[in-house]
């Protein structure tokens, strides 16, 4: 099942990734003769699933958009540490802690990642962080919502790793190189963390009925805005057409929707909870669970800004920077120090 980590055979997810991870190294291999001009040779490159790397001629469309996508989800991976740090000092136990704050950094990573992807497109990582600071890119707009308690933790993992998941494993196989193999990262990673948080759930709706009750809320508060990070509906979607057509995406918003529905679904009854939505049942004809659609118009207000936490997100994400300052200061000038040439030493010089 796509992105399902925790089919009977384990590794489905990480069978994708590996598939991806061989078809970048064939195309490494291969060679595609293009047209006269650089147009043509990126459209054959394209239509026959090779990579764009930085240096190969692409239209000015194609690197905005994936300057735009690729920012966007970096952003995305470093407000998004916020949620879940909340809990760093009140995990249950040590244990739990030392998980959580791997995962927390691996967000970081993350971020790093896909920073480093977009400066292959010419584009320096301070531009994309002051563009973000200045409120001129976007975030994901799952961070905007508060975790108020131990669960949410949980739930962020089984269904905020899980929706990144489905989203992103068909990312591996974008059309440009430096995304495309930084997802293959990525997505080994959010495995991990899509785990412990199904674990979490796991352990809290099988212990006492006051934890049962802590999973299910927060199942019931995080499901619709889960729902909502894939994006408006394909009739609304500004970009699908043209990116899937660039090998950019390669599935709309609601193909992505509904393959994490239909692995939630099943989870779901192993975990012991239940998806808060009346209408969700297998519909035999479609071969797919029927569901009720997040609210867009809610999701449309939290990208707008005035979701229930993006002030405070992009207050403290201000703040850290801020706080930062003297220690980009004191790399740089450590860095300038190395770069200019050594001083004489006096044997040199007396010699
Ligand atoms: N939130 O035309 P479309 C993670 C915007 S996972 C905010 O459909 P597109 C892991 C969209 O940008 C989360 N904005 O756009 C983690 C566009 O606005 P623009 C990050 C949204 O690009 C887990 C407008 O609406 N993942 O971080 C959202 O074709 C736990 C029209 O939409 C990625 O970014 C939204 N939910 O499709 C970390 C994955 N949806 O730019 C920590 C890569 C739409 O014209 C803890 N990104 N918008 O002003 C994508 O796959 C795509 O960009 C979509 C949107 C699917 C998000």
């Amino acid at each position: 099942m796509y992105g399902n980590d925790f089919a009977a055979s384990g590794g489905e997810l990480l069978d994708q990734v590996a598939d991806a991870e061989r078809e970048l190294r064939a195309a490494a291999d291969r060679s595609v003769r293009g047209g006269s001009d650089e147009e043509t040779y990126f459209t054959e490159l394209v239509a026959a699933d090779q990579k764009i790397e930085p240096r190969d001629w692409m239209p000015d469309g194609y690197r905005k958009t994936l300057i735009r996508q690729i920012a966007q989800h970096a952003h995305s991976e470093i407000i998004g540490m916020q949620p879940e740090a909340n809990w760093l000092t009140r995990a249950p136990t040590l244990k739990r802690k030392a998980i959580l704050l791997a995962k927390v950094q691996d967000e970081a990573g993350h971020g790093l990642y896909l920073y480093a992807a977009a400066e292959t497109l010419g584009v320096s990582r301070d531009t994309l962080y002051d563009l973000l600071l200045a409120g001129r890119q976007k975030y994901s707009s799952i961070f905007n919502y508060p975790t108020l308690s131990w669960a949410d933790v949980g739930a962020i993992g089984w269904l905020v790793d899980g929706a990144a998941i489905v989203n992103q494993v068909p990312l591996c196989r974008c059309s440009y190189g430096p995304y495309a193999r930084a997802m293959i990262r990525i997505c080994k990673e959010e495995s991990f963390h899509q785990r412990q948080g199904y674990e979490i759930l796991y352990t809290l709706a099988h212990g006492t009925p006051g934890q049962k009750e802590m999973a299910q809320d927060a199942v019931d508060r995080w499901w619709y805005p889960s729902l909502a990070m894939f994006g408006p509906p394909d009739t609304d979607s500004t970009h699908s057409a043209q990116s899937m057509a660039w090998k950019i995406k390669r599935f709309s918003n609601d193909d992505l929707r509904q393959r994490f529905v239909d692995m939630c679904a099943q989870q779901a009854t192993v975990l012991g909870l239940t998806i808060p939505d009346p209408d969700l049942r297998w519909n035999p004809d479609r071969g797919a669970y029927d569901y009720t659609a997040p609210d867009y118009a809610e999701l449309m207000e939290v990208i707008r800004g005035n979701g229930p936490c993006n002030r405070a997100r992009m207050a403290n994400r201000r703040a850290a920077h801020e706080d930062g300052a003297w220690v980009r200061e004191a790399a740089a000038a450590y860095a300038a120090k190395h770069a200019a040439p050594a001083a004489p030493t006096a044997e040199a010089v007396h010699a």
